[in-house]
C-alpha cells in the first residue's frame, strides 16, 4: 500500500458536528455538508481503524444522531487515512467472552450496530480506502453502497484469528457474492484486491484514491435528489428479504410513518385526544 499519496480537496467543506455528546468522542469524528451529508470516520488509524468497545459505542451514537437529524440525508461511513477502511474488532481489546471496555463487560456490540446500520432510514454509502478486513470488511457490507478506492483490499480473517461472524457477515455475504464465493471468503481468508471485489459485486465501483471522496459525494449528492421516503421504503423492503420478522417490521414502520402523516391517521389520534368517537366514515381506500 502506497500511504504517501495526497488526497486532493474534497468536493464539499464538511462541518464537524458540535453537539456535547459528539464532541467529546475520542475514536469517532463526525462531519455534516452543509447540503445534508453526514461522515462518520473511525480515527484509530494506529491500527488500522479497528474498533473497539467505545469507538463502537459512539458509532452507535453517530448513527442514531444521523437517524435523528432530519436534515441529514445520507451517511458516509469511512476510516481515517488511506492505509485502511477499518480492521475489525481489535485484537487487543478481545477478552473471554467478547471485546472488553472500560466497564469491564465483554460484548459483541458490533452485532448491534449492524442492525441499526440497516435500520437507519437514509442511505449508508461505505468509502473505502486501504483495508476492509474481518469486521471492518463486515462494516462495508452491511452499509447500503460501497465506493472503493483502487487501493482498496477486502476480506475475513476469522478462521485464521479464531473468531467468525455467522450473521450478516455470512448470510448477507452469501446473498452478495453467492454460496461459493463466500464459502471461499471465509474458509481461505484470502484477500481481494478492488477490481476483484467489483467483479465479485461486493463493491459498487472502483475508484482512484485521489478521486474516492469526490466520487462518494458525487453518489450520495444524486441520492439526495431523489425522494427520501421513497428510498427509506425500497431499503426496508429489501432488507425485508433477509431480516424476517425484524425487516417486516422495519418495512412496517415506514408504512407506519406515512400513514400517521394522513389526515386517517390524524383522526384517529385526534379522536382520542378529544374525547370523542373518531370520525373515518369519510375515508376510503382507493385503488
Ligand atoms: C489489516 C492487516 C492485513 C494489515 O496488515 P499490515 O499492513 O501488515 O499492518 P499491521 O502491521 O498488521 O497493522 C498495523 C498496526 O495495526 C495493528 N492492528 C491491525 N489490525 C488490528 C486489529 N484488528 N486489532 C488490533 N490491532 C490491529 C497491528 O497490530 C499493528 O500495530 P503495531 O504497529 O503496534 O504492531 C493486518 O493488520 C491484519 O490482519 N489485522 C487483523 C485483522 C483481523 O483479524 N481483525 C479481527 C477479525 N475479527 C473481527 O473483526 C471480529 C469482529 C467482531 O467484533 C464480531 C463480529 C461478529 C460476531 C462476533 C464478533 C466479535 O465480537 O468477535
Amino acid at each position: 500500500l502506497q500511504d504517501t499519496k495526497t488526497i486532493i480537496a474534497p468536493a464539499c467543506t464538511w462541518t464537524p458536528v458540535h453537539i456535547r455528546s459528539l464532541s467529546k468522542f475520542e475514536d469517532v469524528r463526525v462531519e455534516i455538508s452543509s447540503d445534508g451529508i453526514a461522515k462518520i470516520t473511525i480515527a484509530r488509524p494506529a491500527v488500522h481503524n479497528a474498533f473497539r468497545p467505545l469507538t463502537l459505542l459512539e458509532l452507535e451514537h453517530a448513527f442514531r444522531y444521523a437517524r435523528d437529524m432530519p436534515s441529514i440525508r445520507a451517511v458516509i461511513l469511512t476510516g481515517e487515512g488511506h492505509r485502511a477502511f477499518c480492521s475489525g474488532g481489535d485484537q487487543s481489546a478481545r477478552g473471554h467472552g467478547g471485546y472488553v471496555g472500560d466497564d469491564g463487560i465483554p460484548r459483541l456490540a458490533v452485532l448491534d450496530l449492524h442492525v441499526m446500520m440497516r435500520r437507519l432510514p437514509k442511505v449508508v454509502i461505505a468509502m473505502v480506502a486501504g483495508y476492509a478486513i474481518g469486521g471492518g470488511h463486515i462494516l462495508h457490507m452491511v452499509c447500503d453502497l460501497t465506493i472503493a478506492a483502487d487501493n482498496a483490499r477486502f476480506g475475513q480473517t476469522g478462521p485464521k484469528v479464531g473468531s467468525f461472524d455467522g450473521g450478516y457477515g455470512s448470510s448477507y455475504m452469501a446473498r452478495i457474492v453467492g454460496q461459493k464465493r463466500a464459502r471461499e471468503i471465509w474458509f481461505l481468508c484470502r484477500q481481494y484486491d478492488a477490481k476483484q471485489a467489483l467483479q465479485m459485486g461486493l463493491v459498487n465501483t472502483v475508484v482512484p484514491l485521489e478521486q474516492l471522496e469526490i466520487e462518494t459525494v458525487k453518489w450520495c449528492r444524486e441520492i439526495l435528489e431523489k425522494s427520501p421516503t421513497a428510498i427509506a421504503c425500497l431499503k426496508a423492503a429489501m432488507n425485508a428479504d433477509g431480516d424476517g420478522h425484524s425487516g417486516l417490521s422495519q418495512l412496517a414502520g415506514e408504512a407506519t410513518r406515512l400513514f400517521y402523516q394522513s389526515e386517517e391517521g390524524k383522526e384517529g389520534k385526534n379522536a382520542f385526544l378529544e374525547k370523542r368517537k373518531p370520525r373515518f366514515g369519510s375515508f376510503v381506500i382507493e385503488e
